[in-house]
């Protein structure tokens, strides 16, 4: 991975005109255009049924390598369909994720409902593997297929008014059985600072090992956010809608004690109830040390210059 001396988005330059440079121009000054290691030097992930791993690592360890399709797919949170580990893939089994409406709204000058394929189809689709780190100490590393979202923001024309993205989960207990529990508010929500969700590493994700996402893992349209906590990679996304105050998530309704509305990666900042220090990385056995913003330092640290990090959880 080849990395800047410094970086070069000062804290002055995420402002919204930075927002509005081109693609190229926004990777490159992100250190992101031309990182990683060769594409296709991944080895080919244990186990006969594994697909290949495709697409540019992007935060990579050397040691890091995709986790196997399985597990990316066997072993996950999806309180829609259950609160076990292996819940979301045996219960989401039935969902259909066909058709899917995505309506972008509030503060901006181009609001409309659209059909899954029209959202899409002006974007390019990219293969991208990035590290994932879940809350609850737990790691992978997931070749991921996605859109960028700054791309359907920049379509969407924010307002100046516009300060945060808010996203909202299919609610419909027919489909998700899970919903009629109580263990959450439905729908599950998430939110995003502006700059933050225009960060050329955000995705929405419509896949998986080149594959279109499985059920489980947020068909057919997910956020991944690497550089934060897997909580807020919102799985089966209905609305995105610019606000100007901070919306509330999910999680910071059920316990703001506990997950607040940045959940940085932060080996320094420990849950109430557990250490943030180490990570179980499936399908490893000794613990890793959880790595600052999950890895991503150099290219988000100035994203958060001047805020203090263990008061913004
Ligand atoms: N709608 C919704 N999105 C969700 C969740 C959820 O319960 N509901 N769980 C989150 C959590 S805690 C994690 S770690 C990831 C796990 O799924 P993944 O392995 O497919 O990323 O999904 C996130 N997105
Ligand atoms: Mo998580």
């Amino acid at each position: 991975m080849l990395i800047r001396p410094s970086d070069p988005l000062t804290s002055s330059e995420t402002t919204p005109e930075s927002m509005y440079l081109n693609r190229r121009e926004f990777l490159a000054a992100a250190g992101i255009l031309g990182a990683g290691l060769v594409a296709g030097a991944a080895p080919r992930p244990a186990g006969a049924q594994d697909p290949q791993a495709v697409g540019k690592p992007f935060g990579l360890q050397s040691d890091d390598k995709p986790t196997p399709w399985k597990d990316v797919t066997g072993y996950n949170n999806f309180y829609e369909f259950g609160t076990d580990k292996s819940d979301p893939a045996e219960y989401a089994k039935g969902f259909v994720p066909r058709p899917w409406t995505v309506q972008v709204d509030g503060l901006v000058a181009k609001s409309g409902q659209f059909q899954l394929e029209d959202f899409l189809k002006p974007s390019v689709v990219e293969d991208r593997i990035y590290r994932h780190r879940c809350v609850e100490a737990w790691s992978m590393v997931i070749p991921w297929r996605g859109i960028m979202l700054a791309d359907v923001l920049k379509r969407a024309q924010p307002t100046p008014a516009a300060k945060y993205v808010e996203f909202t989960t299919l609610h419909d207990a027919k489909r998700m059985p899970g919903q009629r529990s109580g263990v959450l508010q439905w729908p599950y929500v998430e939110g995003l600072r502006l700059d933050e969700a225009m960060y050329p590493l955000v995705l929405l994700a419509t896949g998986v090992y080149g594959r279109d996402l499985p059920n489980q893992n947020g068909a057919p349209l997910r956020l991944v956010v690497p550089w934060k906590y897997g909580f807020k990679g919102i799985k089966s996304i209905v609305r995105i809608r610019l606000v100007d105050k901070q919306p509330r998530n999910t999680w910071n309704l059920s316990a703001p004690q506990e997950y607040g509305f940045y959940s940085n990666v932060n080996p320094e900042v420990d849950h109430p109830r557990w250490t943030q220090a180490k990570e179980r990385r499936i399908g490893e056995f000794a613990r890793r040390p959880t790595l600052m913003f999950n890895g991503y330092k150099d290219q988000v640290a100035s994203l958060y210059s001047g805020m203090d990090l263990r008061q913004n959880y």
